[in-house]
């Protein structure tokens, strides 16, 4: 359960984290569509707890399967897909199968008004007992397989995935949603889950909706959230033959080079060479929900110019399936997504440029991030050919002949004749500008005969980062 059954040329996945349906569908239809985005993998869509303040993460707290939360209602997810897939979109939706939420003073009320009690096991609205769970303890020694896979996970109630109602619930929960026309899930806490019960759950699925254009007998795509640094008991092997897993090693070395940890000449070895997994099982991205919030070497929206050049070198290369991270401002780790007085989650709004402006970052309009998902469709197909550095943090590469990226993460300018390996002509650079009415409104670069062109990128320009592609040509 690999493919992600993109339409057309598309290949880039986007996290619209919180954000709500009708704003997902609107956006599908004025924005991702039209830029040639292939996906989006929406927040947690079942009931969930209320916790006090509205933190982002109620929504890992689950009280039932009921669709209903601060992203809306049942009604509202299902013309939400239909409105996606018309316009070539799909829809991967996040789904808790590990846990229910943790502990609640007294009889807690879901964002559907379902009450449960959590502390006694009690969630009636599925409904589920006590005996549906693995009996209560604390995960102290990660290495422990027992812990990790039985244990609660920071408090929360631990689904027994052995048992067949638990099982026959969550299939049933997973199969609502294919019905609804999802083309497939990320898998929260895959890693604390045994992976033979997981793969009984994915076989056991229907296969998508052929209403909603997918082919007859396509496989839900898959993908698992398995932290792996390499050296835990529970490793990312066991869970990449069943579908997708989250490469956070991709994450963290994307990072560690754009911040100048690592010279970029290294990334020439780039993806298994770097101990990552096989491409078609690797769920890459430079940041995700969690890791952004987290101190080290992940970037995120905030250090702009690294992000933006992290991200143009993800979307560049060949590897993994790729998701790009929407987020909204925050402070600190419970800073909930942007909302009203009476705690509802609130629409975006752009200015005239199309940047979000109201507490959302949408890093997914940035001009240097949207072009790179056209960059990445106008290349499909093709191999990394011409790879160029000065031995440091300048580095250039061809996609086949249609195609080209170069870098400069050194404190001195990039200024020379580099091999674009692009027919003769004259390309728009897609991060500094664009191709509008037949003329660039950024940089641009004549390649001659030969396939040469004179790159520059000063080490003060906006933009560490120039790409070229046979769709942006004058
Ligand atoms: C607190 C204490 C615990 C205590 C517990 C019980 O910290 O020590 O045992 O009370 O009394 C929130 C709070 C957390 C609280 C917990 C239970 O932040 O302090 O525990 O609720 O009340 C998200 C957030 C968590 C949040 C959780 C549930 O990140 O902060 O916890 O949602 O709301 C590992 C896993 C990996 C996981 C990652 C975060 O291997 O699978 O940790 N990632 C996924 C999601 C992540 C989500 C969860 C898993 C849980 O990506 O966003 O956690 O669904 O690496």
């Amino acid at each position: 359960q690999h493919n992600p059954h993109w339409w057309g040329n598309r290949n880039t996945i986007v996290h619209l984290f919180e954000w709500k349906w009708s704003d997902i569908a609107q956006e599908c239809e004025s924005f991702l569509g039209p830029r040639g985005f292939a996906g989006v993998q929406v927040s947690p869509v079942n009931e969930n707890i209320i916790a006090a303040g509205r933190p982002w993460w109620e929504r890992y707290q689950p009280i039932s399967y009921k669709l209903t939360t601060r992203s809306g209602n049942e009604e509202e997810f299902g013309d939400m897909v239909r409105r996606c897939n018309d316009v070539g979109v799909r829809i991967y939706v996040d789904v808790l199968l590990n846990h229910m939420s943790g502990d609640f003073d007294g009889v807690a009320v879901g964002t559907a008004g379902t009450e449960a009690e959590p502390r006694k096991k009690s969630f009636p609205g599925v409904p589920y007992t006590a005996q549906d769970f693995h009996p209560t303890c604390e995960i102290t020694d990660w290495n422990d397989r027992f812990q990790v896979q039985q244990c609660e996970l920071v408090g929360l109630k631990d689904l027994d995935q052995s048992s067949d109602w638990v099982r026959s619930k969550l299939i049933e929960f997973l199969d609502h949603l294919i019905e609804l026309g999802v083309a497939g899930f990320r898998v929260d806490a895959a890693k604390h889950m045994a992976s033979e019960d997981l793969e009984y759950i994915y076989s056991s699925l229907s296969n998508l909706n052929i209403d909603h254009g997918f082919p007859h007998n396509s496989r839900p795509f898959i993908f698992q959230e398995v932290i792996d640094h390499g050296h835990e008991t529970v490793s990312r092997d066991e869970y990449k033959d069943l579908g997708a897993v989250t490469e956070f090693r991709f994450s963290e070395e994307i990072g560690n080079a754009f911040r100048g940890n690592n010279a970029l000449k290294w990334l020439q070895s780039w993806g298994t060479g770097w101990g990552f997994l096989p491409s078609g099982q690797a769920l890459t991205f430079v940041d995700n929900h969690d890791n952004q919030r987290d101190a080290g070497a992940v970037l995120n929206y905030k250090s702009p110019r690294q992000y933006k050049m992290a991200t143009a070198f993800h979307l560049a290369y060949p590897y993994g399936v790729s998701r790009v991270m929407s987020s909204f401002a925050f402070d600190d780790h419970d800073t909930p997504p942007p909302q009203d007085a009476q705690e509802r989650i609130i629409s975006p709004e752009f200015d005239e440029d199309g940047a979000c402006v109201n507490g959302w970052i949408c890093e997914h309009r940035w001009r240097q991030i949207y072009a790179m998902v056209g960059f990445k469709n106008a290349v499909r197909d093709t191999e990394i050919t011409g790879w160029w550095d000065n031995g440091d943090n300048q580095i250039s590469f061809c996609r086949g002949n249609k195609g080209f990226l170069a870098f400069n993460n050194n404190l001195y300018d990039l200024s020379q004749d580099l091999n674009t390996c692009l027919p003769a002509g004259t390309y728009c650079d897609v991060i500094s500008g664009s191709l509008i009415d037949g003329s660039c409104t950024g940089k641009s670069v004549t390649v001659n005969e030969n396939g040469y062109g004179y790159i520059h990128i000063g080490s003060d320009d906006f933009d560490g980062v120039l790409a070229l592609h046979v769709d942006a040509k004058v």
